[in-house]
């Protein structure tokens, strides 16, 4: 085991200051300006509900009115555009995630979150783990995130907790029992003071376990705070249920052609991991946000 992945067995996270070269993130900063301007000057309704799927680039906006209302999210912005489609295939990232994941790498989803600066509502996220929204076969996920600007404690960064990805999966159910996708952290006497800040540069990257929790407050500046997010998954990690994303049994070609490093292979590893289904929901939610206010 090399420094970075004992580090990131021993805290759930990893992280690469400076890591992405800064002409590349201003390429990617001038595409997502021209695709949000595109976006502004369009002026269609705006649908935060819906049922649009993962596997299409679509925006999240924070209200449903067509007036004022603002981009939070764009979803799959790898689908969209070929820059984020090469970022999300980065050779550095990839034989980063490659090392973390035990040698094979399969994509699996990618969102651009904005977290709208002046503390507007509907940008927090509250604590979650990823492994509740999305249970596989085994654990091996990773999800990786690139600030695209820079970003300190006053843009609301990410916040991981070290070392929980080791401990038990939270509920992320409501008290009536619908998922509800965060944990109360009160109830569970989860100590979030001790939470690491994921602050840096543009072109910072960070890794982190998908049973890591982890989450983000307000944005006290003027200005967004723009974080790529991709998911990676072990090519043998298949999922217990269609989370929307690019799925075996909707299309296995298209699958498949998400393996990035490994063979194709109908094999799941099975281990003992803790495990919960995300259902019921109360509706169809198209975000995190959405569904984390109920
Ligand atoms: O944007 C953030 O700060 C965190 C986002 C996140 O955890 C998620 O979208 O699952």
């Amino acid at each position: 085991m090399d420094i970075d992945q004992k580090f990131f067995k021993k805290n759930g996270y990893l992280l690469k200051k400076n890591f992405i070269n800064k002409k590349i993130i201003d390429k990617i900063n001038k595409v997502v300006n021209e695709v949000v301007v595109k976006d502004k000057q369009k002026n269609k309704k705006k649908t935060t509900n819906g049922t649009q799927t993962y596997d299409n680039y679509h925006f999240v906006y924070n209200s449903n009115s067509s007036k004022n209302n603002e981009i939070l999210r764009l979803n799959n912005p790898q689908n969209r555009h070929k820059i984020f489609y090469n970022l999300s295939r980065n050779k550095k990232i990839i034989t980063i995630v490659k090392k973390l994941l035990g040698g094979s790498v399969r994509f699996h989803l990618g969102k651009l979150n904005f977290k709208l600066p002046n503390k507007k509502k509907g940008s927090e996220v509250a604590w979650h783990q990823d492994w509740a929204f999305y249970p596989h076969t085994n654990d091996d996920l990773v999800t990786v995130g690139i600030y695209l600007d820079d970003c300190t404690e006053k843009n609301g960064p990410l916040k991981i907790i070290k070392n929980s990805h080791t401990k038990k999966l939270y509920s992320h159910h409501s008290n009536e029992n619908f998922f509800v996708g965060k944990i109360d952290t009160i109830k569970n006497k989860i100590g979030i003071n001790n939470s690491v800040s994921i602050t840096g540069k543009a072109g910072t990257v960070v890794f982190f376990h998908c049973r890591s929790i982890h989450g983000s407050g307000n944005n006290q500046m003027n200005s967004s705070r723009p974080l790529i997010l991709f998911g990676y998954r072990a090519c043998d990690a298949w999922p217990l249920i269609n989370d929307g994303n690019t799925h075996p049994e909707v299309n296995l070609e298209n699958y498949n052609k998400n393996i990035i490093v490994g063979k194709k292979s109908l094999k799941p590893r099975l281990t003992k991991v803790p495990t919960i289904i995300p259902l019921p929901k109360k509706k169809h939610y198209v975000s995190i946000y959405e569904l984390q206010k109920k």
